[in-house]
């Protein structure tokens, strides 16, 4: 038997008559009709991005430091941190979505030295939603202890937190500020070099006050014995 071969127009009237026939399989085909169920099942909470995940800075700090990344394996050592920015994952998170955020959505919650739980206060929240970038302006510098960042979108729990810690004067990063941090930041002044870790403030250069910082804090707890923070949402 012969074998058809189809020229151009002819497919095409196939195809036409195919979507005749079959009106609604061929709209789907060409025009996919979406499930409003379907929106809201593949519905995502924010989440933070591992990667450049959450930062801090000081707003005093100089220009030239750059903000800090969050590692919550090493304790932040500087005396003067009030700000948080966390970039968010543009796969759980649209523009819109961010742009709807309410302060609220973001609570930090500290755990002191002596153990107590309570809200930070918070100055200001910018969200630059094209960029899926949140910052926080604390109203005051974050003191010793340890910390949780919480997202909450309408629910009574967080949908994600992210725990760090603050020991003040901790420039060789052990989780206690003692005698040694004072004497490495003496030693490193007496060699001129520079360790951001022992630039308590974070003014871009290390001088006596640092030294002085350093050494005010000698004494802080080991954070091994500070209950994580759980926050609460509103
Ligand atoms: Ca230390
Ligand atoms: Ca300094």
């Amino acid at each position: 038997m012969p074998r058809v071969t189809l020229g151009r127009v002819e497919k095409s009237l196939v195809w036409a008559m195919a979507c005749l026939g079959l009106l609604s399989s061929c709209s789907q085909s060409v025009f996919p009709m979406r499930d409003p169920g379907a929106v809201e099942q593949t519905k995502v909470l924010p989440r933070v991005l591992p990667t450049p995940g959450v930062e801090i800075r000081g707003t005093a700090w100089s220009a030239a430091v750059p903000s800090q990344p969050l590692d919550s394996q090493t304790t932040i050592p500087w005396n003067n941190v009030d700000r948080i920015s966390a970039v968010l994952d543009p796969n759980n998170a649209t523009p819109a979505a961010l742009a709807s955020m309410r302060a609220e959505d973001l609570v930090l919650a500290h755990s002191s030295l002596a153990g107590a739980v309570a809200n930070v206060g918070v100055r200001l929240v910018t969200i630059l939603p094209d960029d899926y970038r949140i910052e926080i302006t604390l109203a005051a510098p974050l003191a010793s202890g340890r910390y949780a960042l919480a997202l909450c979108f309408g629910g009574a729990a967080p949908n994600q937190q992210v725990v760090f810690a603050v020991v003040q004067g901790d420039g060789n990063a052990d989780g206690f500020a003692n005698i040694g941090d004072v004497l490495m930041t003496r030693s490193l002044l007496g060699q001129g070099e520079y360790d951001l870790r022992h630039d308590i403030d974070g003014s871009g250069t290390m001088d006596s006050s640092d030294w002085e910082d350093a050494r005010s804090e000698v004494g802080s707890t080991s954070l091994t014995l500070i209950e994580q923070p759980v926050p609460s949402c509103p």
